[in-house]
């Protein structure tokens, strides 16, 4: 095993050598994935004076708008791209729609990420599923680059670790998390700034939603597992939208005694959108993986193609069946 500078020592060489830099990462874009993408692609262009296009869809949630004012610099989309840096992305697949490593054969593929179930996708892969944020990996790396943290990629970065770790609540808020904090609000993030934007800043729809989701509150196994539905009627019904939903399951787990929440999305009537979260006792990514989601052990998300009922059943068995071997 290489330790992370020697890791860190290789990107730095294949930056040296390269000029054309697309960045990519998930679909359904995080702080995370978004901050990264941003952090980076600011550092390339403006303090190594590469050609760098970052690839990001307008689909993401407008709270994260205040990170990509300066999205127009890095928009330089090579023909030919030297290096693609995926960021924060467990496999090929799950790259935001409308971009495929396999469309640049010669594209020399960096893979930087801390899901546990990445395949290694890249010709570099650089995965550290203990890291609390991709944000950390791009920190450390622009640290042993010498990079000037300017305030944009301070605040850029400064999101990828509030978000990853839920506002420094989860279990992944380590020592090195609150250092990394501390330091890029000297260098300039304003955490007031920047929590206002995030969680003070929900659209009318987003409380539709929430009450929608509410509305259809189930609980099973004594309140340890929280089911919230948004179903296709209702928010029709309240000329509301499926985008903005983000942080909605999390209110399951905020129920005392609950193990595990879950929110479905009923797209259509065969099409259900599932996030699942856990406390912890169980591995929820584990859930999803069978059926061809992903994510980490306390958040995940699948798609079911199936109608709402049936798709809440099969979710449902699953859970129990992971309690029942987790007692
Ligand atoms: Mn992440």
């Amino acid at each position: 095993m290489e330790t992370q500078k020697e890791t860190i020592q290789k990107i730095a060489e294949i930056i040296e050598k390269n000029n054309a830099f697309i960045l990519v990462s998930h679909n359904d874009q995080d702080g995370d994935a978004i901050g990264s993408l941003m952090a980076l692609g600011l550092y390339l262009k403006e303090q190594r004076d590469k050609d760098v296009a970052v690839h990001l869809r307008n689909g993401f949630p407008a709270k994260y708008n205040f990170l990509v004012g300066r999205m127009n610099e890095l928009n330089k989309m090579p023909n030919r791209p030297d290096v693609i840096f995926v960021l924060d992305t467990s496999s090929p697949e799950r790259i935001d729609s409308g971009f495929s490593i396999y469309d640049h054969p010669d594209a020399y593929v960096v893979n930087i990420d801390h899901h546990s179930d990445n395949i290694y996708f890249g010709d570099f892969n650089w995965v550290e599923s203990h890291s609390p944020a991709v944000g950390v990996l791009i920190y450390n790396l622009l640290n042993e680059l010498g990079a000037d943290f300017t305030p944009d990629i301070s605040t850029n970065l400064y999101t990828t670790v509030l978000t990853d770790t839920g506002g420094f609540m989860f279990s992944n808020t380590t020592p090195e998390v609150l250092e990394i904090a501390a330091f890029l609000t000297k260098k300039g993030a304003q955490p007031g700034y920047i929590a206002g934007q995030l969680y003070l800043n929900h659209s009318m729809n987003y409380l539709k939603n929430m009450g929608i989701a509410l509305n259809n509150l189930r609980f099973y196994a004594e309140g340890k597992i929280i089911f919230l539905t948004l179903d296709n009627s209702s928010v029709k019904a309240l000329h509301s939208s499926f985008r903005e939903t983000e942080g909605i399951v999390d209110f399951t787990l905020r129920v005392k005694g609950a193990i595990v929440g879950v929110l479905f999305k009923e797209i259509n009537s065969d099409l259900i959108r599932v996030s699942l979260r856990s406390d912890g006792t169980i591995d929820v990514a584990h859930i999803c993986a069978e059926f061809g989601g992903g994510g980490h052990h306390n958040a995940a998300g699948c798609t079911f193609n199936n109608n709402l009922i049936g798709t809440q059943e099969i979710i449902l068995h699953k859970i129990l069946h992971q309690i029942k071997n987790h007692d």
